[in-house]
């Protein structure tokens, strides 16, 4: 039998990856699309777009709107004065949440800067009310409390500077790829440790984006960078610069990854805030999701989109704080995990793994017994993982020892996720029958 330990593999092709460790290790991250698109918050001129083209243009409007740069920015530029912004907060919930990472939009598709930056006008300093560097406020906070951070950049000629209509803030390309160097020499040598590159929509060319990702190699060498620095045509063994593999918007892999991947999820459809929409995922949706990708070996990126004063919606910090909850007591079957050691789930739910132990997410109950094939061997122990005093749970077996079965009460402990912690003498291998 092979023992069935994946091991993360880099996708980049540094020698040396363990710039990689904490982010593997992490597995639950905050992101956080914030910017002018949030004071539309979905809708422009009294119709909502936010519910247009599948439910997704939040952050879109400028877009889906078709507005103009000049005015997407006189309109909403004057109007970013978010005074309830409070950095700590945010870092706080990221913390409370059980997340080990922060990654922000510090520019998105269009083109506004939310940090200082002499590249253009069209920033937090020089265009708003406001004057205030978010990216610093945020950088340093999460410093403080001991938070990974990282920066969101789309690096493709945004709406804002490739207008067609030769408006002001208009670029020519190399004007454009002067101002993407400028913009991510001051974001990787001016916040401190930057940790994390998530570029997005990579349409670049291989030279562009390869320049790019040498440059945060040189100004932040354990920077992990987003595979999305490249376009998707590009394939995987070019991409020198693409530490993790970035998953499809929103998607949970079928099977396991062999390479480091992350999955970017949102609590509703859109990534930016939404005024309308209210068709949320339920706490219960959160732990299993987290569940699910720590089972597929894929770190979860879970957005918030805060409203225009500077606020976590109500909504979102309930869940974020409830799975924190689950987290503070369960957080052993997520962090430092490697996925399922089998490419299978089972009728109750997906399995983790760390060492010896194995976990059994069982997202849904089963009193007749949990039970599970596909490991060689008996286990010596088994318990719920929220059982301080680890009581011993009954194993029992069939078919010749090929199928193990946890007794377990009638009631679930806990109906969103119990983790039952299994434990082996020897390493956890597959059973090959
Ligand atoms: O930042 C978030 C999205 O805005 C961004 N990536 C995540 C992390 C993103 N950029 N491009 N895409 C997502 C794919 C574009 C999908 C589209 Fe559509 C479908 C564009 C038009 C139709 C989504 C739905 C945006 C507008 C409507």
């Amino acid at each position: 039998a092979s023992l069935l330990l994946i091991p993360s593999t880099a996708r980049c092709d540094q020698q040396d990856d363990s710039h990689m460790e904490w982010w593997r290790d992490a597995r639950y991250g905050m992101f956080i699309h914030w910017g002018l698109y949030s004071i539309a918050g979905g809708e422009w001129k009294g119709k909502d777009y936010g519910k247009e083209q599948g439910g997704a243009s939040a952050e879109w409007v400028m877009n889906s709107a078709k507005i103009p740069g000049k005015e997407y920015r006189e309109t909403l530029a004057p109007q970013f004065n978010p005074t309830d912004f409070d950095a700590k907060k945010w870092v706080s919930l990221a913390k409370e949440a059980g997340m080990k990472y922060m990654v922000i939009t510090s520019k998105h598709h269009d083109g506004f800067c939310l940090f200082d930056t002499d590249a253009t006008d069209y920033n937090v300093m020089d265009a708003t009310p406001f004057k205030r560097d978010i990216i610093k406020e945020l950088s340093d906070e999460c410093a403080k409390q001991g938070i990974k951070f990282g920066v969101y950049y789309s690096q493709f000629k945004d709406w804002y500077h490739r207008s067609r209509a030769r408006e002001k803030g208009t670029l020519t390309t190399e004007e454009y790829l002067k101002l993407v160097e400028k913009n991510l020499d001051e974001l990787l040598s001016n916040y401190g440790e930057m940790s994390v590159l998530w570029f997005d929509t990579g349409g670049n060319d291989l030279v562009e984006a390869d320049a790019q990702g040498a440059r945060v190699r040189e100004l932040q060498p354990n920077a992990v960078i987003c595979s999305r620095l490249y376009s998707r045509k590009v394939p995987a063994e070019k991409q020198k610069f693409a530490d993790f593999n970035s998953l499809p918007d929103r998607m949970l892999p079928a099977t396991r990854m062999t390479e480091d991947s992350e999955t970017c999820m949102t609590m509703r459809h859109n990534w930016g805030y939404d005024r309308t929409d209210d068709a949320w995922k339920s706490e219960k949706d959160i732990v299993e999701f987290l569940a699910l990708c720590a089972a597929r070996g894929v770190n979860l990126l879970l957005n918030v989109g805060p409203d225009p004063k500077g606020n976590i919606l109500p909504e979102e910090s309930e869940r974020l704080k409830a799975a924190g909850a689950w987290m503070a007591v369960n957080g052993e079957s997520i962090y430092g995990t490697t996925s399922s050691p089998v490419d299978f789930d089972f009728w109750w739910g997906a399995m983790t793994q760390k060492d010896k132990t194995v976990y059994l997410h069982v997202l849904e109950w089963k009193p007749e017994g949990i039970e599970f094939n596909g490991l060689i061997g008996k286990p010596v122990k088994a318990y719920f993982l929220s059982d301080s005093e680890k009581k011993p749970l009954t194993i029992s077996y069939k078919a010749d020892g090929h199928v193990t079965t946890i007794e377990v009460p009638e009631e679930a402990p806990d109906a969103r996720n119990t983790v039952i912690a299994v434990e082996y003498a020897d390493a956890i291998a597959a059973d090959p029958e």
